[in-house]
């Protein structure tokens, strides 16, 4: 069944001549919101000629979307409000100030594009100065952040001191502004409503009533396919209509009137503070998806006509002659004007300089701040217990690895206003009352990692998300943008997956794709591993390598309380993306307890610890492996007098090449030893590096001991003989030092 079509609904019209407002427009407004898309328009047409001539290397057109671009600029402030635009967005830039030259730089790719350095394709917009936020190709990805940003405007106006600057951590590198009425839009096409992401974002919004503008540009297709396959029933207005506390628009998009009149008032109900609000602008798209694709294909031409009728471009010509507000010669003034400043502008960015090769590693991570330095390296400071009488106090009693980590976050929310903390079950409870009242002792987490800290620091500081992964780390990038210091928590590392696309395209590369204009520096602690008798294949399972193959994460996988307490501290202060995993089988162990080492001891990543010397052989660990290596160790030390190093790693990206090289060229052999599945894994690289780098001192082969390459089964026989045990690795390791 063809979709409703929608016709536009021009009105007030009947208003005549200069002196007249349209909907709050003036005519000289007109005039400008003419010039702005005309020449959106025209820098599409010179990247499309420049994209024939091979002088650009990709091309997404802005066409048929410039009215409601300008109209959004108008009804927002330009660097004051947030903007999480998608690249149909072209129109909207230049009207919020970004120029010609600008844009034509990231055509071209050159190092000064302000959006991405040369990094991104033309029309990822990134405009630090105009608040216009780096985007990913990823459709929706950006709804989520949106999201985030939104609620930690709202953070900031409730915690303003926590916008203020401190020495000594992230907080030194970042300027955190709010205004305590903006409001954040975010854009997107009609297809990309079809995304989990789009559902996540508008639930988010509407419970927390967060000043968010959605606009949806529907050109009625997403490539090829056309929106009623998209959407049921071929409208998307209808399906969001029952969510609570919006403002809901529906317009004629093509017009610049009537959609700034609709975009108004969505504005007014978001600054007011009522929520968020939904336009739903129908668009055209006259120029194919992009340039590698040609409509004709899939569109027939009586459609492609009738749209074209509905041309923003043309329709503002004609309505401004209609007026009486330009006449013919003035708009072939504006448009030889617009022609030449762009074909100028074209010109000089095809003479810019490009990026240089050896630039592609900057900003991977933060230039400013190193977390593997020695201000990231302090000396514990234990807590003297209790008096036991006779005036002696003695040193206070070993805590878990659970109990350090919940310390640690209770003393760095303490420090840094800046913090929050969301997940699922994170809170003690979401009706706090309940605990208030003591008829509830309250959860905190199903591990009770974050328990009694909602009842410490207030329900908007810790509070639970919904169960939506993806929303948890999309939210928490949008925060960080903001200069926020999000903690989240991924319940269990199994579940990780709904969250990968914000895990890999998006948290990690904010920094590095924006050239550095951007950073989201949040921390995602994730409870991972097995060796949980019973675990079974969805709570056991590991796969750490997946993020240590993701440039821009620091992954770090403590295998003792003091360690963790001390990582997970370098993880909050430093600048750059942390995803922090946390064992489950360690977490109230009894090996690798320790008192609480205060509230400044850090350990820095990438330095690892040998856990024991040794002489005949090299082990290199990590994680609930460690204890068990250790085990395996001391017997064939008892037993064959044979001599293990044992290395735990503690980070595993940035990593400790020089304690495992210098150790390997002590001890002439090595084993790799993970509980995650042997192939593909951590240990493949490690052993990798090994064979490759210290291969003239080896005495034998690179080893490596891991998980069998299935998931983790239920039945404690057979979780057993998956996962690596002590007599396994009691095994390799004697077979290595006897190779
Ligand atoms: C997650 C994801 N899937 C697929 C793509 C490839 N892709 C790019 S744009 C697009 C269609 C988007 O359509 P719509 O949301 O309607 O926006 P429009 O381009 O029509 O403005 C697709 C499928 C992508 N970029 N991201
Ligand atoms: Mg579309």
């Amino acid at each position: 069944m063809a979709p409703t079509r929608v016709e536009p609904k021009l009105n007030d019209t009947d208003l005549k001549g200069k002196s007249k407002a349209y909907q709050g427009l003036s005519p000289q407004q007109l005039i400008d919101a003419y010039r702005i898309m005309y020449t959106s328009r025209r820098i599409d047409d010179r990247e499309i000629l420049l994209k024939r001539q091979q002088k650009v290397y990709f091309q997404i057109s802005g066409a048929g979307h410039e009215a409601v671009g300008v109209a959004a600029a108008y009804a927002l402030r330009s660097g004051y409000d947030w903007f999480f635009p998608y690249y149909r967005d072209r129109a909207l830039c230049l009207a919020l100030g970004a120029t010609p030259y600008e844009m034509l730089l990231g055509s071209v790719g050159a190092a000064d594009d302000p959006s991405s350095g040369g990094r991104q394709m033309p029309s990822h917009w990134a405009y630090r100065h105009l608040n216009i936020v780096t985007q990913s190709s990823a459709t929706g990805t950006q709804i989520l952040h949106a999201v985030g940003c939104a609620e930690a405007g709202g953070y900031l106006a409730a915690h303003p001191t926590a916008a203020g600057k401190s020495d000594g951590d992230y907080r030194q590198f970042k300027d955190v502004t709010f205004q305590g009425d903006e409001i954040t839009y975010v854009s997107l096409g009609d297809g990309t409503t079809s995304e989990g992401e789009f559902w996540e974002a508008l639930n988010a919004a509407s419970n927390r009533r967060l000043p968010v503008v959605f606009c949806v540009q529907d050109n009625e297709y997403a490539i090829s396919v056309p929106v009623e396959v998209q959407t049921a029933g071929g409208n998307i207005s209808r399906l969001v209509s029952a969510f609570p506390n919006f403002h809901f628009e529906e317009m004629d998009g093509t017009d610049p009137v009537v959609a700034y009149a609709a975009l108004t008032r969505a504005v007014a109900h978001c600054r007011a503070g009522h929520g968020p609000a939904f336009v739903h602008a129908h668009v055209i798209r006259p120029y194919s998806h992009s340039l590698s694709d040609d409509e004709r294909l899939y569109r027939p031409d009586t459609e492609r006509q009738r749209d074209a009728a509905r041309d923003p471009i043309s329709r503002l010509q004609m309505f401004l002659l209609r007026e009486g507000i330009l006449d013919e010669k003035a708009i072939n003034k504006i448009e030889k004007e617009v022609d030449e400043q762009v074909q100028a502008a074209a010109d000089r960015a095809l003479g810019a300089p490009i990026p240089q090769p050896e630039s592609i590693h900057k900003y991977v991570y933060s230039p400013d701040l190193d977390p593997t330095s020695v201000a990231f390296d302090t000396h514990p400071v234990f807590a003297l217990g209790e008096s036991s009488g006779d005036g002696k106090r003695a040193a206070s009693p070993p805590k878990t690895m659970a109990d350090l980590i919940n310390a640690t976050l209770r003393d760095e929310m303490r420090r840094d206003e800046r913090i929050v903390i969301f997940g699922e079950d994170v809170a003690d409870a979401s009706r706090e009352e309940y605990v208030k009242q003591r008829l509830v002792k309250g959860k905190g987490g199903v591990f009770k990692l974050t328990s009694g800290l909602q009842m410490e620091f207030g329900s908007d500081r810790v509070f639970n998300s919904p169960l939506a992964e993806a929303a948890i780390v999309g939210r928490a990038t949008g925060m960080a943008v903001r200069g926020l210091k999000p903690v989240v928590e991924i319940q269990f590392f199994d579940y990780i997956w709904p969250a990968m696309m914000q895990l890999r395209d998006e948290l990690p590369l904010v920094r590095w794709r924006s050239n550095n204009a951007f950073s989201a520096p949040a921390v995602v602690r994730v409870a991972i591993g097995g060796y949980l008798t019973g675990g079974a294949i969805y709570h056991s399972q590991c796969g750490e390598s997946i993020f240590t193959h993701t440039p821009g994460w620091r992954v770090v996988f403590p295998s003792n309380a003091l360690d963790a307490a001390g990582l997970l501290r370098t993880a909050i202060r430093c600048d750059d993306p942390v995803m922090f995993l946390e064992h489950k089988r360690l977490y109230r162990e009894t090996y690798g307890r320790a008192p609480y080492p205060g509230p400044d001891f850090m350990v820095p990543f990438g330095k690892a610890k040998i856990v024991q010397p040794g002489t005949n052989l090299t082990v290199i660990t990590y994680g609930a492996v460690v204890p068990r290596a250790l085990q395996a160790a001391q017997k064939l030390e008892r037993e064959h007098h044979i001599s293990v190093e044992l290395i735990d790693l503690r980070t595993l990206n940035p990593f400790d090449w020089e304690t495992i090289a210098a150790s390997v060229r002590k001890t002439n052999r090595a084993l790799v030893a993970y509980e995650d599945s042997l192939s593909w894994g951590y240990g493949a690289e490690i052993a990798a590096r090994i064979a490759d780098q210290l291969f003239h001192h080896l005495d034998a082969p690179v080893k490596r001991i891991a998980a069998t390459d299935t998931f983790v089964a239920y039945q404690p026989i057979l979780e057993n003989a998956i996962l690596p045990q002590v007599p396994d690795m009691f095994r390799a390791m004697k077979e290595l030092a006897e190779f």
